[in-house]
């Protein structure tokens, strides 16, 4: 720890507004629907329900202070110091403090028609370390989630392979497991601001991402078992159990790398909104190839352009052409404290916190600005940093009181640095969706307010 946070004054943070979404404004939403001009009329509906919530967060000022030795919960009897606490196993299965109630996964007011076919957003701003917990896991689904009965779930293993095999549960969790930790990100995210600023909060910006340990069995195993044709053998397609048809098409030299098919989510089975009892696990690779409720694995010479690989999940390029099969996630970090729709109440010392990932394998160096790109410093990466998987960075920093803009730019094992949005869009035009990894700013106003903001 730097000599700065002992000999400065400790700055005070409001936290972002995790309620600031009323359920009457998403049903407002959800009546009233989307014109083309989608982006703005995010931006819109965002900026008004940030308003009408303002305040409504977390903690009083007295317990955002730093006291002195008269503070009455310090040197007052509490109730739960002189009474009986409540037994063991009120709840078999335990939850999260009352206290805790706001920080949720969210749907984006608008974003689609249909709350099945949609996306929850997971608040990175209330996440210490790098563990995603289960039950604020992001969620896509293009056809609503499934609780399938684990008795009633196979895996088949089918196509150009010696002997077609159909798996049960207990078959599959025979085998020997791996348990590893990976970030999924769907390729979707941060889609929404490629043309424009168009949300508010972390959690909307980059909140189609989590990290979890995984436990299964490596698809090299089953394909072995399987005896998969290993001079023809080019590709597999991975099969979803649910009415959206999800189907994808990996190449055989990552189906054989990483790979895994997981029933385990952080030391127990799959939520079933993340596919239990099995989902695939791709490494590095776009959410929509971590195919839930995972039913088949095709072996084949050639990919199966099926619809969610040819007419969507393309990246639309300023010369009008759509590339395909652009999976990997590159390497891409976020600020998460201080971020959009937070405060700062005062001049003093913040510890600067956030992710960074890549898709193609460790992080080696997180460098953040608070300057707007100007000068940076190499933030501390917490270990271990582990492959394709989230790395915490923290940094100290002084605020000042005047106007600031914070951005935090990762650079991988392989040396790749992460894009300025500029040169994305110098790139990728500002028609696309996916795979928009550029570096978030988020500007400090002269009263302490972060917003989300472009620039460089
Ligand atoms: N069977 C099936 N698998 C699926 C999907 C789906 O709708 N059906 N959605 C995909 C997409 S687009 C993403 S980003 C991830 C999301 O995983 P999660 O809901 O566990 O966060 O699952 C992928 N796998
Ligand atoms: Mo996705």
């Amino acid at each position: 720890m730097s000599a700065d946070f002992l000999s400065r004054k400790p700055g005070r943070l409001k936290r972002a507004p995790e309620n600031f979404l009323s359920s009457d404004f998403a049903t407002n939403v959800t009546k009233t629907g989307l014109d083309d001009s989608r982006r703005g009329f995010l931006r819109q509906s965002f900026l008004g329900a940030l308003a009408a919530g303002a305040g409504a967060t977390g903690l009083s000022s007295a317990a955002l202070a730093q006291n002195g030795p008269d503070d009455p919960a310090i040197v007052t009897k509490q109730m739960w110091q002189t009474t009986l606490g409540q037994p063991v196993a009120v709840k078999p299965y335990g939850e999260p403090s009352i206290y805790e109630k706001y920080l949720q996964r969210r749907e984006s007011p608008g974003l689609t028609r249909v709350s099945a076919a949609s996306v929850s957003f997971a608040p990175l701003q209330g996440f210490f370390g790098i563990i995603t917990p289960n039950g604020l896991h992001f969620e896509r689904h293009h056809q609503g989630w499934y609780n399938i009965d684990p008795n009633q779930h196979r895996l088949m293993i089918n196509g150009l392979v010696k002997k077609e095999m159909v798996f049960t549960m207990d078959a599959l969790m025979r085998l020997p497991a791996v348990s590893r930790v990976h970030f999924i990100e769907c390729g979707a995210n941060t889609g929404m601001e490629w043309g424009n600023v168009a949300v508010p909060t972390v959690q909307y910006t980059h909140g189609m991402l989590s990290c979890c340990e995984f436990t299964g069995v490596p698809l090299s195993l089953l394909l072995d078992m399987a005896g998969y044709d290993k001079t023809k053998a080019k590709f597999v397609l991975a099969e979803g159990n649910d009415g959206s048809g999800m189907t994808r098409t990996l190449p055989i030299e990552a189906a054989l790398d990483d790979v895994i098919v997981a029933w385990g989510m952080n030391g127990e089975m799959l939520r079933p909104e993340n596919g239990y009892p099995l989902r695939l696990v791709v490494p590095g690779v776009q959410g929509v190839s971590w195919v839930k409720w995972l039913r088949r694995i095709e072996v084949g010479d050639q990919p199966w352009a099926t619809k969610d690989e040819a007419v969507h999940y393309i990246d639309s390029m300023p010369d009008g052409q759509h590339r395909q099969y652009t999976s990997i996630q590159e390497c891409k970090s976020v600020i998460t404290t201080p971020s959009g729709g937070q405060q700062l109440l005062e001049a003093g010392f913040y510890n600067i916190t956030g992710l960074a990932w890549s898709g193609r394998g460790k992080i080696k160096r997180v460098d953040v600005s608070t300057d707007g790109g100007k000068n940076w410093r190499e933030a501390r990466l917490e270990t271990p940093i582990q492959t394709k998987a989230l790395t915490r960075f923290n940094i100290d920093w002084v605020w000042d009181g005047k106007t600031a803009i914070l951005q935090s730019r990762a650079i991988d094992d392989t040396g790749y640095v992460q894009p300025a949005i500029r040169q994305l869009r110098d790139v990728r035009g500002t028609r696309s969706v996916y795979h928009n990894n550029a570096i978030q700013s988020w500007k400090i106003d002269t009263n302490g307010e972060v917003s989300n903001v472009q620039v460089g």
